[in-house]
């Protein structure tokens, strides 16, 4: 199988690549099946257009959003490790890259083994020149191939391309946003792209007190709640509509049996609309789009997915609370 691509080459150090699925009707056919189905529910890969992007490294700062600093203290603590622990490799891809602030930690302790490091951020935003530009000016050592795509097309292109032993880095429990059947499937892919000696680094947010999970995903702040909103702005930018946003309210909670915050958009009033061509939507007041799903996990279930998708786990390391687990596996 061949994927298809655009390579632009950036500067001496820097090219990046558009893996574009080149479908730009989309994320308007996605948003028009989800609110006709039942119960109503979004994608939460639409949350990232360009305002999302930001008011997610927003949330990352909140007091009550541990995720990213807990496990950016578990990288800069660990990275020396991880790095001797792949000493044969210079190459490191990273899914979600985003603006690789955590990454830091790791592609420092790569390169002060072995230079050149090629980095391969795979992302489906252009924060990806911004972020590239600004690495390759604080890395002398670096070279930057970005991928510019979604996850599963990118990771076809690596598997093609790059021959040479890597580690491939899956962060910030992104991994939790999918259902445990198809984060299963989504490791297998990822293990498919790989050779043997490859390694696989991923975060995983954990189980823990409900206060601390219920209230990381409804800061005093409310920028969780604009991010959740402001799905509705982009449905009225894209669609040319104009919903009132007034008319839906945040809400996420903890699902115990399900071990996941759901994160829905509550609609306050009954109300309908059209989408072009999409017919009357309607909503019954307290009706939700269900928006995002954020899986905690255990050990149990860690060590569940690793090994139904044939990866080992070589190593792994938690902060001092237990908030947060990144994991070393390997082919
Ligand atoms: C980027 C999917 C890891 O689930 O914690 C943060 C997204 N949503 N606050 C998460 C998110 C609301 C985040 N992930």
């Amino acid at each position: 199988m061949s994927a298809e691509y655009l390579k632009e080459h950036i500067n001496d150090r820097f090219s990046l690549v558009h893996a574009g699925n080149g479908d730009v009707s989309v994320f308007a056919d996605d948003v028009i099946a989800g609110l006709r189905s039942k119960p109503k529910q979004i994608s939460p890969k639409y949350f990232y257009d360009d305002k999302g992007s930001e008011l997610f490294e927003k949330i990352c700062t909140t007091p009550e959003y541990y995720v990213t600093r807990t496990e950016a203290s578990i990288l800069k603590e660990h990275s020396r490790e991880i790095a001797d622990a792949n000493s044969d490799k210079s190459l490191v891809v990273e899914l979600g890259s985003g603006s690789s602030i955590k990454t830091r930690y790791i592609l420092n302790a790569f390169i002060k083994n072995t230079t050149p490091v090629t980095y391969v951020p795979i992302d489906v935003s252009q924060i990806l020149v911004q972020s590239g530009n600004a690495l390759l000016r604080e890395f002398e050592g670096l070279l930057v191939n970005g991928i510019i795509g979604e996850y599963e097309h990118a990771l076809e292109i690596v598997s093609q391309v790059y021959k040479q032993p890597k580690i491939i880095l899956f962060l910030g429990s992104s991994i939790g946003n999918f259902d445990l059947k198809y984060a299963e499937e989504f490791l297998k892919k990822i293990s498919a792209c790989t050779n043997k000696g490859d390694s696989l680094l991923i975060g995983f947010d954990l189980v823990k007190d409900e206060n601390i999970l219920n209230a990381a995903y409804n800061d005093n702040e409310g920028v969780t709640a604009e991010f959740n909103l402001n799905l509705i702005r982009r449905i009225n930018n894209e669609f040319g509509v104009q919903i009132d946003e007034n008319n839906f309210e945040h809400t996420a909670f903890f699902n115990p049996q399900k071990s996941r915050i759901e994160m829905h958009l509550i609609s306050k009033c009954d109300q309908s609309f059209c989408l072009n061509g999409s017919g009357e939507i309607s909503f019954r007041k307290n009706e939700t789009i269900h928006t995002e799903n954020s899986y905690k996990f255990t050990g149990e279930m860690i060590k569940a997915l690793a090994e139904s998708a044939g990866l080992s786990i070589q190593n792994s390391w938690k902060d001092k609370n237990n908030y947060f687990e990144l994991c070393l596996m390997g082919k």
